[in-house]
């Protein structure tokens, strides 16, 4: 968990003054007796319940507040080793910044902070959770570990910004009294990372899984092939990783993951609840395997590598045999290494394959997906071709598309294919908010942190059943971006609204609101090394 923390320099400074105005709200740094009053002084010091992102579906503030101190256990009474796991987790987080021990235990008792998984609440369905926070204990509960792990996120949310820091901070650690009642909106809350462009490490990607976990994302959605580079190891055709993925945007030296690498993804995914869904993009966004292999291309002749940003030139031959061996190759590989259900096959911008030849390509390869035991997901141009059953497709259309395009994918909604709605003027982190933003595209607009929280995905386009909307998901494309500072920069504030857009219940909706709750972000972020766009538009706290 720990290990971002020193990949980017930390503002200490800025992060000093808005420390202590929250201790000035507590009375006296320490003030306040360890054992069991804190109601008098402490309220004030604590963030009100449900003061979060994303919005909890209820919080009924009242009674005391609970506060944690040097004789603070985490209880993890069922013994379970996903609720063990998710305490060693928040222990993790917490030791560097209170300076406690913190002991993780499962011996039985009413205080401390408590983890509980009770199998038979059914309310709380699979992410759901209940916290209640008194004078006495700070209870979570939850029906699957993965609900323990988001009330674990909403109980750091409600804990001071510096406890996030990574060296020993003056307390109190005080938890608003009352109950916070949770379960998201939809299923599917996505981040995409685009590491074909620009490779990213396995360490950058985790840095990113970490900062996405804080906001409840669940689904990690990762561009592994494209023009410019194949970043992961296919042991049947292995030049796409060491020739394909030789270099990137810029001429760069660009990299790969081995298997092991992204086993390694995986399971640190996992570990924060978040599902991997590798994309291998066909027919077009492959000119990297096009230049591995002569015999992938129509006229039997390797194109040289790409380096630069232009979309849509390259295809795979979808006459040729050997296209569909290479295909069922690629995701029988993919499929193996990849616990989640989904496997993601682009689809987008064939503008050099015919529409013949795509409809003929799209529904050659997604019985192949199927064969693997895997759910297709493909960019909404999916609909051009025959959807298979249980697909679902990626809407990334702006409000130019056009109505017939828009009405399409309406139509496949209706006859069954689940949609995720990425629209790339609302939830494209790769767009500049404004013309003065030094990185990112522009080609959907400008994207400033309003537009991209004030929309509804569940009546985003128009004709599609709402019940056909899984989810939400935030792109990243990274022809511009090559480090996890502009990753983060990108990324924040932006994509805690997206996610809040798929965690939170409709009726939560408000910017008004909303911008208060993400403006008190911040130092969390300062915190944690994220430096993030500072957008006129949130009233972002003096220091
Ligand atoms: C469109 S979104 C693309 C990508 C680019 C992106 C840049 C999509 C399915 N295709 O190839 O990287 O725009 O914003």
């Amino acid at each position: 968990m720990r290990t971002h923390h020193r990949s980017l320099p930390r503002p200490a400074a800025a992060l000093l003054g808005s420390l202590l105005l929250v201790a000035a709200g507590a009375g006296a740094l320490g003030a306040v007796p360890a054992a069991a009053s804190p109601t008098a002084s402490a309220p004030a010091a604590a963030t009100p319940l449900g003061q979060i992102v994303p919005a909890p579906a209820k919080a009924t503030a009242g009674g005391s507040a609970y506060r944690i101190t040097a004789a603070t256990r985490i209880r993890v009474e069922d013994g379970s080793r996903e609720a063990r796991r998710i305490g060693d987790y928040l222990a993790g987080v917490l030791r560097p910044s209170t300076g406690y021990k913190l002991p993780v235990t499962d011996a039985e008792g009413r205080d401390g902070i408590r983890l509980e998984l009770h199998r038979k609440d059914g309310e709380l369905g699979a992410e759901g959770y209940r916290l209640t926070s008194d004078g006495r204990s700070v209870t979570v509960v939850a029906r699957e570990a993965a609900g323990l792990f988001h009330g674990v996120q909403t109980l750091r949310q409600q804990l001071p910004a510096k406890v996030e820091a990574d060296s020993r901070q003056a307390g109190p650690w005080l938890v608003a009294g009352g109950t916070i009642e949770d379960t998201p909106r939809y299923a599917w809350r996505g981040a995409h990372l685009d590491v074909s462009r620009h490779f990213f490490t396995v360490g950058q990607v985790k840095r990113y899984i970490d900062e996405l976990a804080l906001y409840k994302v669940n689904k990690l959605h990762l561009h592994l092939s494209d023009d410019q580079g194949w970043r992961l190891a296919i042991d049947s055709w292995p030049r796409l990783a060491t020739y394909g993925g030789s270099t990137q945007v810029g001429g760069g030296a660009g990299g790969y993951y081995t298997k092991a690498q992204y086993k390694e993804i995986v399971r640190y995914a996992a570990s924060r609840y978040l599902e991997v869904v590798p994309e291998i993009d066909m027919p077009s966004h492959t000119n990297a395997a096009l230049a591995s292999y002569a015999e992938l291309n129509c006229d039997g002749v390797a194109p040289p590598l790409y380096t630069g940003t232009e979309v849509g030139f390259s295809s795979l031959c979808v006459n040729k045999d050997i296209t569909y061996k290479f295909v069922d190759d690629v995701v029988r590989e993919v499929a193996a290494l990849t616990p989640g259900r989904y496997l993601h096959i682009g689809g987008d911008e064939a503008h050099s394959t015919s529409h013949e030849d795509y409809v003929a390509f799209m529904n050659k390869v997604q019985p192949i997906v199927a064969k693997y035991g895997k759910t297709v997901v493909g960019w909404h141009q999916l609909t051009e071709a025959t959807p298979a059953k249980g697909a679902l497709a990626q809407y990334w259309g702006t409000e130019g598309t056009g109505a017939a395009e828009k009405a399409r994918v309406a139509e496949a909604a209706k006859n069954g294919t689940g949609l995720i709605i990425s629209p790339a003027d609302r939830t494209y982190l790769d767009m500049k908010y404004t013309k003065d933003t030094p990185l990112g595209l522009s080609w959907a607009g400008y994207v400033e942190v309003r537009r991209s929280y004030d929309w509804d995905p569940g009546t985003y386009l128009p004709g599609a059943p709402s019940e056909a909307v899984k989810g939400v998901e935030a792109p990243l494309w990274s022809e511009t971006l090559s480090t996890s500072a502009h990753l983060d920069y990108m990324a924040f504030p932006r994509l805690p609204g997206v996610a809040e857009l798929g965690w939170s219940p409709a009726a939560t909706h408000d910017w008004d609101t909303y911008k208060v709750r993400l403006a008190a972000q911040a130092p969390r972020w300062d915190a944690l090394g994220i430096g993030y766009y500072k957008s006129p538009q949130v009233p972002w706290p003096a220091g």
